[in-house]
């Protein structure tokens, strides 16, 4: 039996989280474990992966910026204006030290599930997608279409769905961080 049990985790989520984001890491779970089957990556691992992603999302800002600050957890100036982009770092360190997850590769798609990063992992990939196309999603622009490309074009839809965040943002008030668009530059380069 592989550990942490998924029965545990996706308990201790259902406590953790709101209604509604608990329905949201379902979502992503199955819909991870779908394109892992899809692309060859580990079951268990997209699965725990997805399960885990947001699980420093229904914290206060001050509790994430508490738990980066007290583990030495650089802080960016973005991230320390907009701590809601604080929960993938937040939520990496409580996978591993509450949840007791110890795959790297696991802890870097939940470290890496917002912005991206170059060269991602393919586990880091099918999580970024997941989270973008699970069924619970309505309001982004294209997701019919996207839904399609990520089972026949991963680094396709990798691309748009960055697109279409960064085309979002830029419409917003909100700061982009530096490593979303970082992340783009290197998958259009990829091209
Ligand atoms: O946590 P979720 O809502 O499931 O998804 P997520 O972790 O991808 O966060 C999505 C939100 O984060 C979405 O509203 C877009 C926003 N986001 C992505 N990149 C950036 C960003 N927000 C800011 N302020 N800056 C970014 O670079
Ligand atoms: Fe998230
Ligand atoms: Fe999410």
């Amino acid at each position: 039996m592989k550990t942490p049990e998924l029965k545990k985790i996706r308990k201790a989520m259902e406590k953790e989280l709101d209604h509604k984001r608990y329905e949201h890491t379902v979502g992503v779970e199955y819909t991870a474990a779908a394109l892992a089957m899809r692309y060859g990556a580990g079951l268990y691992e997209a699965r725990l992966a997805g399960l885990l992603h947001d699980c420093a999302k229904c914290i206060s800002d001050e509790k994430r910026i508490v738990i980066c600050e007290k583990h030495h957890i650089p802080i960016s100036d973005v991230e320390r204006r907009n701590p809601s982009l604080l929960h993938p770092k937040a939520g990496a360190y409580l996978a591993e030290k509450e949840y007791g997850v110890k795959d790297p590769d696991v802890l870097h798609a939940i470290l890496y599930h917002t912005t991206g990063r170059p060269g991602m992992s393919l586990l880091e990939k099918i999580i970024f997608v997941a989270d973008y196309i699970e069924p619970g999603r309505d309001r982004a622009p294209g997701l019919q279409e996207i839904r399609v490309l990520a089972f026949t074009d991963l680094d396709g839809a990798l691309r748009r769905i960055l697109e279409d965040t960064l085309h979002y943002l830029e419409g917003r008030p909100e700061e982009i961080d530096p490593m979303t668009r970082t992340t783009m530059q290197y998958y259009r380069q990829e091209e």
